[in-house]
């Protein structure tokens, strides 16, 4: 039997806490993954739906963006990816009848857990203005409504359009085309706050913002760096990759400010070996100050540099641009500046060099530890840089690895999901559908927030997502949502969202991948692209949540139909009843997408070109790789305060709260905690256990607080704390970005404890 949701909120945030493991999975990961998925499904639908899950002819997991390798175990889960698919194939259901006994401003005082608890949501939801409860709304007097207030808008710049990274690549499509259509590039997506830095610096360098690597690549690499990633938790099937990567004789850095149980030992649930004893993954452990990442690199590439014979000089000459001037920066380095930006022992990145230097095949992975700074781009550059001057790109077994976050959130680039796409996206979708895309540059997330304030953008959409928790500022952007005329989401679970409305209000509610999808020429099935460029088929076999349900890319087009009207030529019809004309179309468009009907329907897929991968071609504005040299920047951190990063707790989607515990790190039964060095915890005389408040202070001389965070001494590196997001985005400004990619800086926040004092009220 499945369980019902708690019924009281505000949960009990009660953090007990006990010492952090040393290893990830084994058999308490598999326990806890059938525990979640029965409390959500019930047994027989939790047998049913986990065998499904990345298998050839199942569904694409939800949860991560990792890929999966030709040969698949029965069991291609992960215990995350089975807390993903239980969260959506849940049988608890939100109804009309829930929305009536919750008024939206009940709803709006709820955690984000307990919202996430009630349910799949079941009906097309309406709060008209001035109302206090969502009623339910046909879906044709939805798209109406949509239409007039899109209709009631000087231009349609005034609208935007999110995208969340689960969307699949026929939805994504249809949804960007469709905003075109209308004339507005304002496409801000979730990639905006999370691997936009890389794409950034990747199309820069190489000229392509994707990674170069296959899976067959890791198990070839001598040397694999993983930094500011921890895959123990939000990419578990990469333990197993970086396994076989060991078993194959490969050495592994890991950078990081935190020991993260999964990359010190991986417990592999499919081997008897790994079940008792595991593998000990990382050999060298480079405990990082929170924004190091760059002097770091740039030094290795100092030392590189004054080493005899280490410069792959033919490849240099051959393929990249840049060279004098990077080297004249690097020269530059210096051990002092370096150990004081990193907080590491000049040994450590000695025995760090010595790896470099003993391996002729090295691969860089790397996840928000990275992307989320301010010098982001930079340190990513520097990434690169290091990659290029050993050769390390283009090759078996070597090349950048940007780990990416939803499971289609790369291939929603892909399809054009972007607020600045490329004029030769533009021209071919001009050339195939005969209308004139909007040339000008849209919106991204954090300037679409600010559009909202200033009263410039008034219909908000979302395909998908949860955007007011997601995004910075929390009290800031909810504001921002609230002056909205007009705020939709296409969802599958309830969220914050959905309670902090524009002035009217519109919930869409959807398939999730596990769910069959028939449309009239029969079942239909969608392509998803993993982080390494592989797309393949999804099908659910699950009946929907719902019959009311729609799927996405029947939303789009009965959407595009109603507000487009005769003004489109576009088959929308067409494209409703049978994707394969949408894959049709995909195939004139995007380039790499060649007679995809026929290659999507493999087994396994195809795979997308990328030429510095495939011909060592770099397609940069200089036609070759480039070798960058800016600055080197770390953040500074005042005396007597601390660097906070904002994380993921092992029980979390993103926004989605699975649980109150973050097993590996020894917290259970809540979420606000904030994790110090124990020396500094003493200099700042805070004991654990303290309760105290996150202040965070910016230049402007304003500061932002969250209050009651029980302190943990934990070893993270000197300087540095921690905290879970979405719980600490109310510390973070907008204007808080990193430079050219404008990803929020949601891992260096420059804060001060404060404990409230006992007599005080709170
Ligand atoms: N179960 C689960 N899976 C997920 C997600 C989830 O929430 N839950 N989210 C998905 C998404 S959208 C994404 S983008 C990915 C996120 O995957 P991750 O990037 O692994 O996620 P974070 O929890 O943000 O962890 C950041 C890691 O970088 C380290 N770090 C922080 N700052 C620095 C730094 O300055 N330098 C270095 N070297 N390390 C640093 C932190 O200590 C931590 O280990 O996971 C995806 N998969
Ligand atoms: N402080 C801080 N902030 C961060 C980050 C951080 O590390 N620190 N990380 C950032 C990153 S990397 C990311 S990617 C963003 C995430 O930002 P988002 O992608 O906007 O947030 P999610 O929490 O993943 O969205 C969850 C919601 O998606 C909906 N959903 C789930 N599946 C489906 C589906 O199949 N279809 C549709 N239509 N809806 C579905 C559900 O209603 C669910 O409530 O957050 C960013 N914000
Ligand atoms: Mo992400």
């Amino acid at each position: 039997m499945a369980g019902k949701p708690p019924a009281s909120d505000p949960v009990q945030d009660a953090p007990r806490v006990s010492e952090p493991q040393h290893s990830a999975v084994g058999l308490p990961a598999i326990t806890h993954a059938l525990r979640v998925s029965q409390q959500q499904m019930g047994v027989k639908r939790t047998a049913l739906t986990l065998l499904r899950v990345n298998q050839k002819d199942g569904f694409d997991c939800p949860g991560c963006a990792w890929p999966e390798g030709d040969k698949r175990h029965t069991a291609e889960f992960c215990e995350n990816g089975a807390k993903a698919v239980a969260e959506e194939a849940t049988l608890r259901r939100v109804t009309p009848d829930f929305f009536a006994a919750h008024p939206v401003a009940d709803l709006a005082s709820r955690s984000g857990y307990w919202l996430g608890q009630q349910g799949r949501l079941t009906h097309p939801m309406y709060l008209a203005e001035g109302a206090d409860h969502y009623v339910p709304v046909p879906w044709e007097r939805a798209f109406g409504i949509i239409a007039e207030e899109i209709a009631a808008l000087d231009s349609a710049d005034e609208s935007v359009f999110y995208t969340s990274g689960r969307t699949s690549n026929e939805a994504a499509f249809l949804y960007q085309l469709f905003a075109r259509e209308l004339g507005t590039n304002n496409l801000p997506d979730c990639s905006n706050m999370c691997h936009e830095s890389s794409g950034s610096a990747l199309t820069e360098t190489i000229g392509i913002g994707k990674g170069s690597v296959h899976l067959e690549d890791l198990y070839k690499a001598d040397l694999i760096i993983v930094a500011g990633q921890n895959p123990g938790t939000n990419h578990p099937r990469m333990l197993s990759a970086l396994e076989k990567a060991k078993n194959n004789g490969a050495k592994i850095i890991t950078v990081n400010p935190l020991p993260e149980a999964g990359m010190e030992r991986f417990k592999n649930p499919q081997t008897p070996h790994g079940m008792l004893k595991g593998t000990a993954l990382t050999d060298l452990f480079l405990q990082i100050r929170l924004g190091g990442d760059q002097a770091l690199f740039r030094l290795l590439n100092k030392l590189v540099l004054e080493t005899e014979g280490a410069v792959d000089e033919e490849f240099v000459r051959a393929h990249t641009h840049g060279y004098e001037e990077f080297t004249e920066a690097a020269r530059a380095a210096d051990w002092d500046g370096t150990l004081a930006a990193t907080g590491l022992e000049r040994e450590e990145i000695e025995e760090a060099l010595r790896l470099v230097l003993a391996s002729k095949r090295t691969i860089v992975c790397w996840a928000m530890g990275l992307t989320q700074h301010k010098h982001a781009v930079p340190t990513i550059k520097e990434v690169v840089n290091f990659l290029l001057l050993r050769g390390n790109i283009g090759r078996p077994g070597a090349g950048v690895c940007p780990v990416r976050g939803h499971s289609n959130v790369q291939g929603d680039r892909t399809m054009g999901i972007f607020e600045r796409p490329a004029p030769a996206f533009l021209d071919a979708l001009e050339k195939e559908f005969g209308f004139a895309p909007p040339r000008e540059h849209g919106l991204d997330v954090v300037r679409a927030i600010r559009a909202l304030r200033d009263g410039q953008a008034k219909v908000f959409f979302a395909m998908g997502g949860n955007f007011v928790s997601a995004t910075p500022d929390t009290h800031a952007t909810e504001a921002a949502m609230r002056r909205a005329r007009l705020t939709v989401h296409v969802s599958t679970k309830l969220n914050r969202s959905h309670v902090i409305t524009g002035a009217r209000a519109l919930i869409l509610p959807t398939l999730g991948r596990t769910e069959r999808d028939r449309q009239e020429s029969g079942e239909q099935f969608v392509t998803v692209e993993d982080s390494m460029g592989m797309v393949h088929a999804s099908r659910g076999r699950l009946e929907p949540a719902s019959p009311q349900l729609l799927s996405e890319p029947a939303i789009v087009a009965r959407l595009a139909r109603r507000v487009l009207g005769a003004a489109s030529r576009t088959p929308w019809e067409e494209f409703e009843k049978d994707y394969a004309t949408i894959r049709d179309r995909i195939a004139r468009v995007v380039p790499g997408f060649e007679d995809f009907n026929a290659r999507a329907a493999r087994p396994g897929g195809f795979t997308l070109p990328h030429a510095p991968r495939d011909d060592r071609r770099f397609p940069t504005a200089t036609g070759r790789a480039n070798f960058t040299a800016a600055p080197v920047e770390y953040p500074a951190l005042p005396e007597g305060r601390l660097l906070l990063q904002t994380l993921r707790s092992h029980d979390q989607y993103n926004t989605t709260i699975y649980g109150l515990d973050d097993r590996y790190r020894g917290i259970r039964n809540g979420r606000r905690v904030v994790l110090v060095h124990p020396d500094d915890a003493r200099a700042l005389g805070v004991a654990d256990g303290a309760y105290t408040d996150l202040v965070s202070e910016w230049t402007d001389g304003s500061e932002r607080r969250a209050p009651g965070f029980r302190v943990v001494h934990y070893p993270t590196a000197r300087g540095c704390a921690a905290a879970y997001y979405p719980e600490t985005n109310v510390l973070i400004p907008l204007d808080h970005t990193a430079d050219t990619s404008n990803t929020p800086a949601s891992k260096s926040v420059v804060i001060r404890l404060e404990i409230p004092r006992q007599d005080t009220p709170r």
